[in-house]
């Protein structure tokens, strides 16, 4: 009995003790994801887990809501707010949607900031972009003439296979996409659907596209669950070779689709160290290391921040075969 007890204190201690060492990280950081299980956002939340360990008192909660709706991240960001964390860095599924929650927390003495997928700007400080929106619409643009061209013909039928309606970072590389589609004579864009960031309503999407349009040449998806689904439907309706898919993705998710020949290239930036500079910048807002001009991320160097308190990283990288399988042991 004495014994019995002994040990539930001896367990009751180390659980405090466990729980001492949890919040005795000065600094808390949500990182609030579109949803959770995709990829991206897991590879993003290991460099945050990076970042975390080389700042030494910092503390990441990877959060997000099971599928891509503002509602579910107004839920999610609402018990940040009641955890008291320091930091809030979203990657939004609806810009405006987001804001009213996002004042309340900033109320509260929580820096936000959004990446990936932008905030407006009354509702966070900082947003950083993963590269420049033009550049990355120009090269989705630039692939997709690409796989065009692969199919063997100068000219064809494209259509684009994006992430939710509301997604501030896919709707904004639509609008740059089209920007330039007139510099590319032989480009027809003849449709633009919605998979939700979703794998089996993305699915659904890229079939229907290839069954309305029997011409169809290229499927560009500018999410990574869009185009890994897309490579998938091209490759079960038989239509390798003739069908194209390029888009956003990540190496290790496509490496067997570049190798069945449903995609010849793809494009993407190191989620990675997006994650890591996003819990950098966090980081720096709570302790006030940032300038209307510029913020610090850490190994990646430093923010440059436009009037309107966003920032752009590095240029994406193209993947095709001969380096998929390098990459693919990374990201
Ligand atoms: C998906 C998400 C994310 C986007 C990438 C390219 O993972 O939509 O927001 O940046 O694709």
């Amino acid at each position: 009995m004495a014994l019995k007890k002994l040990l539930a204190t001896a367990i009751v201690t180390a659980t405090m003790t466990t729980a001492g060492i949890a919040n005795a990280a000065d600094t808390r950081v949500g990182l609030v994801v579109k949803a959770l299980g995709i990829g991206f956002f897991e590879a993003a939340a290991e460099g945050a887990q990076e970042a975390a360990k080389e700042l030494g008192d910092v503390e990441v909660i990877y959060t997000g809501p099971t599928t891509t709706t503002a509602e579910g991240q107004i839920e999610v960001i609402n018990s940040l707010i009641a955890q008291k964390v320091d930091a809030i860095a979203v990657s939004a599924n609806d810009q405006d949607a987001l804001v009213p929650i996002l004042k309340k927390a900033q109320q509260r003495g929580i820096k936000v900031m959004s990446w990936d997928s932008g905030v407006a700007p009354d509702g966070r400080q900082v947003h950083l972009n993963p590269s420049s929106n033009a550049l990355i619409g120009e090269m989705n643009i630039k692939l997709a003439s690409d796989a065009v061209k692969a199919t063997g013909s100068d000219s064809g039928e494209i259509a684009i296979l994006s992430a939710t309606p509301t997604a501030t970072n896919q709707n904004i590389w639509i609008e740059e996409m089209k920007k330039v589609l007139p510099n590319y004579a032989g480009l027809t864009l003849v449709d633009t659907v919605y998979g939700d960031d979703l794998a089996d309503k993305s699915y659904r999407e890229a079939v229907a596209l290839m069954k309305n349009h029997p011409n169809l040449k290229a499927i560009v998806a500018p999410t990574t669950v869009g185009i890994l689904a897309a490579a998938q439907a091209v490759q079960d309706e038989g239509k390798i070779g003739q069908v194209y898919v390029t888009g956003l993705g990540l190496p290790s998710e496509l490496a067997g689709h570049v190798d069945s020949g449903a995609i010849k290239s793809f494009a993407i930036w190191n989620p990675i160290d997006l994650g890591y500079s996003a819990t950098m910048i966090s980081y720096n807002l709570v302790k006030g290391n940032a300038s209307d001009s510029e913020v610090g991320m850490g190994r990646m160097g430093t923010a440059k921040l436009d009037a309107d308190g966003s920032a752009a990283m590095a240029e994406p990288f193209i993947y095709d075969a001969s380096n998929v399988h390098k990459f693919a042991e990374i990201f």
